[in-house]
């Protein structure tokens, strides 16, 4: 099926109602640490931890989103985008992860929601991006299975709270780091660096999600379109004898994480310890995990290229796939990387959406796409990110082309709106539209900002 969007050879026409939008996340950019009864997270004592973070760079002040709300959401209007994604920071609603609610918390995202719709801009907010209250933590984190159900509680007072106005719900920011980096391999909060425990996470976390899913289902607003955000990579094999590792691999990445949520079972996966325990698994899990769902969010950054080993091993632009010694990794010559070393491949997105669609007619959003670039500023105060662009355009074009080969894709957030706190990486890393400078909090438009801002406000993109 195709949509025969309007297009010309130089002008592709998105539908009239697609979001073009930013997305940033709590930790990341608010600050105020320790204002107005915000309780501790998991990132407060990880980046508190000696070694953990990049120059022991931390969330405290960020960029100092707590206190500017109204410049953020005018930057927002500025930009002639439609849709901000923010996330809502546990620990600011609930101190202590359960138990009293903090109205101040409730406060500040009352005031962003309220301000994105005066401008016309619509809300979609994470319920869990990542910073689990440390009294939690302390209790076993997402070892503990009781969290899930913590984190479903959470989720029917932000329901209560916000649904009257939010309008789109996303329980969980990618399932994969939280178990991956957070528990196999520990370079993320709580650091915890084993394989079992990685297996357990993998379980609660997807659990949080149904659960979190019926909660805000059930809330006293009303049912309110909600859908999980799952970061997906196009895994791709150069040569037939690397398909078959090629496809554990996609399992390992991808199918570990959707395919419990849209088809209610874990993957074939050769390596068990990547697979939950058996024990951990009770009765009608999988089925809360499968609960109905509204839309897919699906971030991507890049795809994985994989090949066989030649003899010749591992040459510079090859690297080692752990566990899969038969294949290695490619970063070929001709594709471009990121300032994270990440490849810039928009054709990765296309696969990616296809592969999606093949599996469930849910509507799809990009809830995360983005790049970083080694930004500074010119002596005139400018950012020319001519990176940042090519890849801004090279995966808008994707998109469009997906929604003309007859995708469900109903939006693009970029991300981020804002250079933030890139977790491990600390500041060294910039995602933003807009450029920060730290020590002021001042910001600045990128040039990409611009050049997103003219395709928001014609929803065309120009080759
Ligand atoms: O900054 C992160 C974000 O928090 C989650 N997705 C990937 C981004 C870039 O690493």
């Amino acid at each position: 099926m195709t949509t025969n969007l309007a297009s010309d050879q130089n002008a592709h026409v998105f539908p009239s109602d697609f979001i073009f939008g930013a997305a940033t996340a709590s930790y990341q950019t608010e600050g105020a640490v320790n204002e107005d009864g915000r309780g501790m997270s998991i990132w407060d004592t990880f980046c508190a931890t000696p070694g953990k973070i990049y120059r022991g760079d931390n969330g405290d002040i960020a960029c100092d989103a707590y206190h500017r709300t109204a410049e953020d959401l005018d930057l927002l209007k500025n930009l002639n985008l439609n849709g901000y994604r923010f996330s809502i920071a546990w620990p600011r609603i609930l101190p202590e992860g359960t138990g009293a609610i903090n109205q101040k918390g409730i406060d500040y995202y009352n005031r962003i929601i309220d301000g994105l719709l005066e401008r016309n801009i619509s809300p979609a907010a994470t319920i869990y991006h990542w910073d689990l209250p440390q009294p939690l933590q302390d209790k076993g984190g997402w070892i503990n299975r009781d969290t899930a159900e913590y984190l479903a509680d959470y989720a029917g007072i932000c329901a209560d709270a916000f649904g009257d106005r939010v309008e789109q719900f996303i329980t969980i920011n990618e399932p994969q780091i939280v178990s991956r980096l957070g528990y196999r391999i520990g370079v993320h909060a709580p650091g915890i660096a084993d394989p079992i425990q990685g297996g357990i996470a993998t379980h609660h976390i997807l659990l949080a999600h149904g659960l979190a899913a019926q909660a805000i289902k059930a809330s006293r607003n009303g049912a309110k379109p909600v859908g999980i955000t799952i970061d997906l990579t196009d895994v791709v094999a150069l040569d037939d004898s690397a398909k078959e590792e090629a496809a554990q691999i996609d399992m390992e990445v991808n199918g570990l994480y959707l395919d419990p949520v849209v088809l209610g079972s874990y993957p074939n996966i050769r390596r068990q310890e990547m697979l939950p325990p058996e024990d951990v698994i009770m009765d009608g899990d999988m089925k809360i995990i499968s609960t109905n769902i509204d839309f897919l969010g699906v971030n991507y950054y890049q795809p994985h290229i994989i090949k066989t080993i030649s003899q010749e091993g591992i040459k510079f632009n090859e690297f080692a796939y752990d566990y899969h010694p038969t294949v290695i990794g490619v970063r070929p010559d001709a594709m471009p990387v990121t300032a994270m070393g990440w490849l810039v491949d928009p054709t990765g997105l296309e696969r990616i959406l296809h592969k999606v669609s093949a599996l469930t007619n849910l509507p799809i959003y990009i809830t995360e796409n983005g790049c970083a670039v080694n930004d500074y500023t010119d002596p005139s105060g400018n950012i020319h990110d001519h990176e940042r662009i090519s890849y801004l355009e090279g995966h808008l074009m994707s998109c469009w082309r997906a929604i003309e080969a007859g995708i469900n894709l109903k939006g693009y957030y970029h991300w981020s709106l804002l250079d933030n706190f890139e977790w491990a990486e600390g500041y060294s890393k910039r995602f933003g539209l807009v450029y920060v400078d730290f020590p002021t909090g001042k910001r600045t438009p990128k040039d990409s900002a611009l050049f997103y801002a003219k395709v928001a406000k014609s929803k065309t993109l120009s080759a």
